[in-house]
């Protein structure tokens, strides 16, 4: 996929909840994506107890998950973040593939934006790079959090 990410908006975070889903599975390069995702956001302004992180096994959990965590409290956006990794056989292809659809799914379901922060990686060196080296994927994920959330605080009005 391209490294072209949009310029970042200077938004306020202020008002907005955010949930965070976050896989555990590849726990290091995921936990890298929490905090930079979190950190991102409180830094724009985004309050702590406005900030839910809830944990689910593996990637392909984070739909059901964002579902349920919907149902229970009112979110202006929910980032789902996973890092799959190629591995033998093509088990992480179809994760990859299924979660994006349910990802959207939930979204379009709930009129909730969901970020889909699923890092797919080829290997170990291109989910370093996107997790925690120059490419910054957290960051993005962050950006595109508070810039949904704001669409939709606007067009909900
Ligand atoms: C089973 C599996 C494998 C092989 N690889 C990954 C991975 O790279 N990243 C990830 O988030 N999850 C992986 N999983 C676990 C699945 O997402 C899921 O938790 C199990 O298939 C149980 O539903």
């Amino acid at each position: 996929m391209s490294l072209a990410a949009p310029g970042s908006l200077s938004i306020d975070g202020k008002p907005f909840t955010v949930g965070i889903v976050a896989a555990r599975y590849n726990p290091e390069l995921v936990g890298a994506l929490v905090e930079q995702v979190s950190a991102q956001l409180v830094a724009a302004g985004v309050k702590n107890k406005s900030l839910v992180v809830e944990r689910v096994p593996g990637s392909n959990e984070l739909p059901v998950a964002v579902r349920l965590l919907l149902k229970k409290r009112r979110f202006d956006v929910v980032v789902a973040l996973g890092v799959l990794i190629r591995g033998d056989t093509i088990h992480y292809e179809l994760i990859a593939e299924a979660v994006t659809h349910a990802l959207q799914t939930v979204a379009l379901d709930a009129g909730v934006p969901v970020i889909n922060g699923v890092v797919v990686a080829e290997n170990q060196a291109q989910a370093e790079a996107r997790c925690r080296g120059p490419v910054n994927r957290g960051a993005e994920f962050a950006q595109a959090a508070l810039e949904m959330a704001q669409l939709k605080k606007r067009l909900s009005r």
